[in-house]
């Protein structure tokens, strides 16, 4: 890479943060004025007639505060309600020419900025993270060739097949309408009658109450474009395309419980988590990956490849890793950037194109159509965060909220007057040339019938988790069925789920009081696909939490070394206690305790650490909280670790059926289900390791099912 290089793509990187600064305002020393940048004398009186007298309506200052709050909310979206943004940029490992002519895709010295948008599906827009739900995932990558959008979701299929469906099954998922119960959840009539109606929506199903369901943070999320796309390369040539999201810390979720108690304990625990990291310099990184088919390979599979609600198994088409985003800064404004950010899956560059999937061909119609709605008319796209950084040159005009001045008498084309401005762009001069697919038919309202397979993939599906995986699936039915209260609906979902595994649905029943399938069964699939369990994934410690116990008389050298290693391990900890403050060590050192009993609980960590210190551990064993502590961190399949009489705590709690450390035991390390205990030792560097060992493993499954407890 030259100098030149160099500094053109460092510019580009900071194009998009340039356009916003124009927008930004710090008010900052600064007077308070109308919004017609009059000075304000007073606004926490309102101007009367007589200091007990009525207001007067010439009170320009009340009228307009009034006024503008009354105006301050807008419709929040139809779906994905509730979402969090954050800016980063995008850069290509190498040329991705022989695939692809999109511009933003051959040259890795450049850094695309991108804004990308995480949410939940079903819930309103104050409802909790944690729910059980699809995640979306929105990336606008800003582009020299104009904006590009990859409208993804944490799942890589559908529901459905079609999209004139979505309405009806959006409809059905949401709160009932004549209560509106319950708020951002499937476990209700409507979406289960939904569900057994359209047999289709059966893989969805499973990965829907899969762990995928409920994801431990967004940093630790796949992104999966779900819909088939094209690429299509300088020659003309194209491929078929599906477009993936792969965390650098791997793919991780919660346990139901825990994502449950979050929803109470911290409803924002998805957003503050990843404010949190991106604040700390801690920047969440995703591989770009892509699946090609060539378009004369359309046929070769068990599976339609324009069909939503079927994935293409990694293992049959290789994900080509292709690049790397990097998310590293907040946003300034939740409103102006997160809320008013308007998505598109038809928003393309040159090299990217459309399939027939008859999923994405509805899409492209309803995303500019409920924005209109949404933001307020047809200018959209001139809201700074929808702003493409290159130039925007046509004969719109008007409308509601229009920013651009456009000079001229001329608003039309073509025209002589201006010379035919703006012109159209040929295909050498980057003119969007669309991909030149041959297309016949008669009109019908039909369904392929490559499209009727609807259980394969779901058996595939769940030949490929793992024991906890499947234990955790079976689990969520309990739940979410059990939550229905029509007894036919439930058998039906017994029935349904009867063609995917007769052993699923024998389970299934168990929970809801029906009867299991008469004849077990399922179809004949019987590979799997590794590639789809979290059992698979990578495994790391780095930007994990954890919470240390302490109380007064804790031993100092115990915690200080702790912390010591988890920092080197790129692990944070939180001093816990009864109460906040500085507390002291039995050797007269003080600590201060962030976090109490009453602001904080198990669930906010990844793992837990009791030291040693008799004093403060014959205390904490008289607290309720601090045994619930230990009793939520093992019950939810985390890292447990115990230095010195540390270890008496987890005895006195429900840490059942794992080896401890005894007390006569010397310096010996005992690492049993994820927890690891060591006492009668000051050499603490072993059990570290140990430790940030387990930590990095997330969970440690092998406890569930321990007399029949289980977390999930
Ligand atoms: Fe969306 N979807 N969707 N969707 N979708 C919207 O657009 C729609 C689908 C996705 O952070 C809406 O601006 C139809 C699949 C995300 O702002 C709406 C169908 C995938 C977001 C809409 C689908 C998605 C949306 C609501 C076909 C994964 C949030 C507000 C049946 C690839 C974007 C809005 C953001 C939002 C329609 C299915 C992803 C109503 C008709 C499949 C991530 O236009």
């Amino acid at each position: 890479m030259d100098e030149n290089q160099q500094s053109n793509s460092t510019n580009y990187e900071n194009k998009k943060d340039e356009q916003l600064e124009q927008n930004r305002v710090d008010h900052q020393g600064d007077k308070l004025t109308t919004n017609q940048a009059v000075r304000v004398t007073n606004t926490d009186d309102s101007l009367k007639a007589g200091e007990r007298g009525p207001t007067l309506m010439e009170d320009f200052h009340f009228r307009e505060k009034m006024t503008h709050f009354d105006h301050e909310r807008i419709p929040e979206r139809v779906v994905h309600a509730r979402g969090f943004g954050a800016h980063g940029y995008f850069q290509v490992y190498e040329p991705m020419k022989e695939f692809t002519k999109a511009k933003f895709l051959q040259d890795p010295s450049v850094k695309t900025p991108v804004f990308v948008r995480f949410s939940t599906v079903v819930g309103s827009r104050g409802s909790a993270d944690t729910v059980r739900d699809v995640r979306g995932f929105a990336t606008k990558f800003y582009t020299e060739e104009g904006n590009y959008d990859l409208v993804a979701n944490n799942m890589p299929i559908f529901f459905i097949q079609d999209a004139i469906k979505f309405p009806d099954m959006v409809h059905a998922i949401k709160p009932e309408p004549h209560n509106e119960i319950p708020q951002a959840s499937a476990a209700h009539d409507t979406f289960w009658d939904f569900v057994t109606s359209h047999t289709e929506t059966a893989h969805m199903i499973m990965w829907l109450l899969s762990d995928r369901g409920i994801p431990r943070s967004f940093r630790m999320m796949e992104g999966f474009g779900v819909n088939t796309f094209r690429f299509v390369n300088e020659q003309g040539k194209a491929r078929f395309v599906k477009f993936h999201w792969k965390p650098v810390l791997g793919t991780h979720s919660l346990v139901w419980d825990e994502a449950q108690k979050l929803a109470g304990k911290d409803p924002d625990y998805l957003r503050r988590d990843l404010w949190e990291a991106i604040d700390m310099g801690e920047y969440p990184e995703f591989e770009l990956g892509v699946q090609m088919i060539d378009e004369d390979q359309e046929f070769n599979f068990d599976f339609d490849i324009l069909d939503p609600t079927k994935f293409w198994p990694e293992e049959q088409v290789p994900v080509k890793m292709i690049g790397k985003m990097t998310l590293n800064k907040n946003q300034d404004n939740f409103f102006a950037e997160t809320e008013q950010a308007a998505f598109h899956p038809g928003h393309v560059v040159p090299g990217i194109d459309f399939s027939n999937d008859p999923l994405l061909q509805g899409r492209l119609f309803s995303y500019t159509d409920t924005q209109l709605l949404r933001l307020g008319g047809p200018n959209f796209h001139e809201i700074p965060i929808n702003r493409p950084i290159a130039p925007v040159n046509n004969n719109q005009r008007d409308g509601f909220h229009r920013m651009t001045i456009d000079r001229g008498a001329v608003s039309y084309s073509p025209n002589a007057m201006r010379y035919n401005s703006p012109e159209p762009a040929t295909d050498q001069e980057g003119g969007f040339t669309h991909y030149a697919e041959k297309v016949e038919g008669q009109k019908v309202r039909k369904r392929s019938a490559s499209f009727q397979d609807h259980y394969r993939q779901a058996t595939l599906f769940w030949n490929s988790m793992s024991q906890a995986e499947k234990m955790h699936i079976v689990k969520a039915f309990h739940f979410e069925v059990g939550k229905v209260k029509d007894k036919q609906i439930k058998q039906r979902v017994v029935d349904m789920f009867n063609n995917v595994d007769g052993n699923l649905a024998t389970q299934i029943a168990q929970g809801l009081g029906v009867n299991p399938p008469t004849n077990p069964g399922g179809t004949n699939v019987t590979d799997s696909s590794p590639a789809v369990s979290q059992e698979n994934t990578i495994r790391s410690a780095k930007t994990r939490k954890v919470a240390i116990l302490i109380e007064q008389g804790f031993n100092y050298n115990d915690v200080s070394q702790f912390m010591t290693a988890l920092t080197s391990a790129g692990v944070h900890a939180d001093i816990v206690s009864k109460n906040l403050g500085m507390i002291t060590s039995s050797d007269n050192q003080q600590l201060e305790a962030n976090k109490s009993y009453a602001t904080t609980t198990a669930v906010m960590y990844d793992g837990l650490f009791i030291p040693g210190g008799k004093t403060a551990v014959d205390q904490l064993m008289t607290h309720k909280e601090a045994k619930d502590f230990v009793n939520d961190t093992f019950a939810h399949a985390k890292p447990l670790g115990a230095t010195n009489e540390g270890v008496d705590l987890l005895q006195v709690a429900d840490v059942k059926n794992v080896v401890l450390a005894e007390p006569q035991s010397q310096a010996q390390i005992y690492t049993d289900m994820g927890v690891v205990t060591v006492r009668n030792t000051t050499d603490l560097t072993a059990f570290h390791h140990e430790y940030v060992d387990a930590l990095a493993q997330h969970r440690h499954w092998m406890r569930e099912n321990q007399d029949g407890k289980m977390s999930g």
